[in-house]
């Protein structure tokens, strides 16, 4: 295009021309996403991509070096010939690449002349100017607006996580600086500042990094460690919500709070009553954080625990009757030691016979590895005079598959006559002088049961050996069956 010298003159004027009207109204707000414009001139700063004035960038898909468009567009625009902009910007964070004439710009279709380009990323502005040659045609500019050129911006900054760069793309206008933005012949105008924002949202990301299990394989109603290893891979601190599956059935949650960057072992305990016997896979799923993009690795997966039937097995230890020579008819006690060595809690009956005839029955609960001593009372009434072998039955359980211990024949208890202490059917001296014997001893000394079985000579059952029960004796002296 050619410049003549006549046109190029008044270029300069233009520069020269004084400060336009001062009323002019500056728009600094750039939350609109659409521009509202009243008819009146109006000069902007417009973002090509989305049409308004904002700059919105966030690290996840921008970084430093990447570039931007903004247009500089004027509306409602009558007898437009000349313009010049001044545009200011944070130099912390952006840089002008470049400044355009875009193929439509406003003058595209006339004779114009272009100014200088400047550009100073050090201050920060870029400036430029461009007026109609003498004779041509002024421009009118409707509501649809018409670009008066084009700048290149590089982002040279980032923010820090969780901040925002911000600047304004500033419209300078006149008082503000000597060299202005102007439109010609003198229109009065507004603006529109452009608003970059460059933004890093920091990340959201918990995760599950690790399960380890106190054991695999596991009688059934056991309880069972699972030690889960979360971790905060993220820039802010976070509340985790843990949940913890058997297959898919929740056994355990859990609520922590884990600061960003750190990692933390949960443990957790899964009581397997009431679950069948078998494979469980275990899982912990850590819930998606608020704006958590990465959640794959919120869900780990690891280690089968076998849920076996627990073993079964309780024992009969020893058989103890608290004498063995019982006057026909009274009521003596069989303390039966019994032992839980299976692995659970069981309830189970045991059984005390003399010779085949049962004589009773107790209800026994005993946890797992302990042991039980039940004193079972034998009411002799009705049972004859004579020698009756001992015997205690614990009724198997369940499942259990060691039965041979559930039995024990152990002892033996002979009913006879008052005083007769020695159970050889007749009371005479002997059992006067062991009675005798025996005076002073109570059930707190040793062998008032096994070897010397003292508590036979306590004739009247009241834990001790005194003048009573050689009372007893030699009354009933001479007796016999
Ligand atoms: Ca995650
Ligand atoms: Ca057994
Ligand atoms: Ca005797
Ligand atoms: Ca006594």
């Amino acid at each position: 295009m050619k410049k003549p010298a006549n046109r190029v003159l008044l270029a300069l004027q233009l520069l020269s021309f004084v400060i336009i009207a001062s009323n002019m109204h500056v728009i600094k707000s750039v939350e609109n996403t659409r521009l509202m414009t009243n008819g009146s001139p109006y000069m902007t700063v417009v973002n090509p991509t989305t049409s308004d004035g904002n700059f919105t960038f966030f690290t996840e898909t921008t970084e430093v070096g990447d570039t931007f468009l903004a247009n500089i567009t004027v509306f409602d625009v009558s007898g437009l010939e000349a313009w010049q902009l001044n545009l200011t910007f944070d130099t912390t964070m952006l840089a002008v690449n470049n400044i355009s004439a875009p193929a439509d710009h406003v003058f595209v279709d006339q004779f114009f002349f272009e100014g200088s380009k400047s550009i100073n990323n050090n201050v920060g502005y870029a400036t430029w100017w461009m007026a109609l040659g003498v004779g041509t045609t002024p421009v009118n500019v409707s509501s649809e607006g018409a670009r008066l050129c084009q700048l290149q911006f590089n982002i040279t900054a980032s923010p820090a996580i969780n901040e925002t760069l911000s600047s304004l793309i500033h419209i300078v206008v006149a008082g503000e600086s000597l060299f202005y933005s102007k439109l010609e012949p003198s229109i009065a105008f507004t603006t529109l500042d452009g608003q970059y924002d460059y933004t890093d949202l920091g990340i959201h990301d918990v995760a599950i990094t690790g399960i380890t299990l106190s054991e695999t394989l596991v009688p059934q109603g056991y309880g069972v460690g699972i030690n889960i290893t979360a971790e905060n891979k993220g820039n802010f601190t976070e509340q985790i919500n843990l949940t913890l599956y058997a297959n898919t059935t929740i056994i355990n949650t859990q609520n922590v709070t884990l600061v960003s960057g750190s990692s933390i072992i949960i443990p957790a305990h899964w009581n397997t009553s009431g679950f069948d016997l078998g494979n469980y896979s275990i899982t912990a799923v850590a819930a998606p954080v608020v704006d958590e993009m990465n959640t794959t690795d919120n869900t780990y997966i690891d280690g089968v625990v076998t849920l076996r039937a627990p073993i079964r097995d309780i024992s009969i230890l020893d058989i103890l009757p608290t004498k063995t020579v019982v006057e026909e008819g009274n009521l003596i006690y069989i303390t039966v030691t019994v032992e839980n060595q299976g692995e659970i809690m069981e309830t189970f009956n045991i059984t005390v016979y003399a010779n085949t005839t049962s004589v009773n029955l107790v209800d026994v609960a005993l946890s797992s590895g302990n042991v039980s001593n039940p004193a079972i009372a034998w009411n002799t009434t009705g049972f004859t005079k004579g020698n009756y072998t001992l015997s205690a039955y614990a009724w198997p359980l369940s499942g259990e598959n060691d039965t041979a211990d559930n039995i024990m024949l152990d002892g033996w208890i002979f009913l006879t006559i008052l005083g007769d202490v020695n159970n050889d059917r007749i009371v005479d001296i002997t059992d006067i002088v062991m009675t005798i014997t025996a005076f002073g001893k109570s059930s707190e000394d040793p062998g008032w049961f096994e070897p010397n079985w003292f508590s036979n000579m306590d004739v009247n059952n009241d834990d001790l050996i005194d003048i009573t029960d050689i009372t007893t004796v030699i009354v009933e002296f001479g007796n016999s069956w």
